[in-house]
């Protein structure tokens, strides 16, 4: 039902221009709630329209939080996004990521394509840095931006290296009070080393942005420099990443639907068992185990269309 649903708003919406997708994410308690509700208001504030610029008139914010598998974090996103949550243009949505491995919950993407059905024409997406679910972001995103904590510009080289890479625009928060210049002293250290990890070519930005999104400074200039990348994505590039992101979300709901339908064949469950046996008793490698089962289900699968 979830599935047609999906499919005939997407029906539904046709000939609507679909909404920029801006990922933030970053380390826990960063501050991706703070910056996401102060650029929102931001946003949803700003009366002045420049030709041809693009200034959305409403949003909506996925917060997804891997660390709450009860909905608790419903209550603290909504607190931190506090005039986002009553704004009557914005429409805020934590969910926590039960389940999901890495932060990315398994239909946050259809979620976002829901939004974008009912006519947001920005759909954010803040989910913590963690495992996999930077890499699945970019998959989500038309923008993706890497929000850090003032210090640790010096472990670039090491295990931040590749979220870095793939972030399209980093962002030092917290550039206020004691921590401002620390803030600022962060971002040239990141600004230094990603000429270091990027290759040359790279189409993205390498300039490294410091805000606080508690006092809200900077978050104009942020806001800013997203609007040069959507000007530059609508003229160059948009279309093909969001085709590539269409085909891993292609790739992954099969992997996912097959892994369900071999799961639940009743026909293989026998068979499944046993190999489960012999994997316990350490008689075949996992390897080995995944492909005799496998195996067994397209053996079915032919005595089938025989029959
Ligand atoms: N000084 C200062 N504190 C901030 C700023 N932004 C956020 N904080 C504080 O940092 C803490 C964490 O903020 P959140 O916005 O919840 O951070 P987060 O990254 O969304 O946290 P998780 O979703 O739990 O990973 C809170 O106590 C905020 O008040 C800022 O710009 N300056
Ligand atoms: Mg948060």
């Amino acid at each position: 039902m979830a599935s047609e649903l999906l499919e005939r708003s997407r029906l539904g919406s046709s000939g609507r221009a679909s909404s920029f997708r801006l990922g933030i994410t970053g380390p826990p308690g960063v501050g991706k709630s703070t910056l996401t509700e102060a650029l929102g208001m931001h946003i949803l504030t700003e009366s002045s329209r420049e030709d041809g610029e693009f200034m959305p008139i409403n949003l909506a914010v996925l917060a997804i939080d891997p660390s709450s598998t009860t909905g608790g974090s419903i209550l603290g996103d909504k607190t931190r996004m506090a005039g986002l949550s009553c704004h009557p243009r914005a429409f805020v949505r934590p969910s926590p990521s039960s389940g999901s491995l890495g932060g990315m919950q398994a239909y946050t993407h259809d979620a976002q394509l829901l939004c974008e059905f009912a006519g947001f024409e920005l759909t954010i997406i803040e989910t913590v840095g963690v495992g996999q679910s930077e890499t699945e972001l970019a998959e989500c995103c038309d923008l993706f931006l890497l929000i850090l904590a003032p210090g640790g510009g010096d472990e670039l080289q090491g295990s931040k290296k590749g979220i870095v890479e793939a972030a399209d625009l980093l962002v030092v928060n917290k550039a206020d009070g004691e921590t401002e210049d620390l803030a600022r002293k962060t971002a040239s250290e990141y600004k230094k080393a990603l000429n270091l990890v990027r290759r040359p070519g790279n189409s993205r930005h390498n300039d490294v942005l410091t805000v606080s999104a508690k006092t809200g400074k900077g978050v104009d200039v942020l806001w800013r420099e997203i609007q040069k990348y959507y000007k530059a994505a609508q003229s160059c590039g948009l279309d093909e990443k969001r085709k590539i992101q269409r085909h891993y979300w292609m790739w992954k709901y099969l992997k996912q639907t097959m892994m369900d339908a071999l799961k639940n064949d009743p026909n293989l469950k026998d068979h499944s068992q046993s190999v489960i046996r012999k994997l316990n008793l350490g008689e075949i490698s996992p390897r080995a185990a995944a492909q005799e089962i496998w195996m067994s289900s397209q053996a079915g699968r032919c005595t089938y269309t025989k029959a």
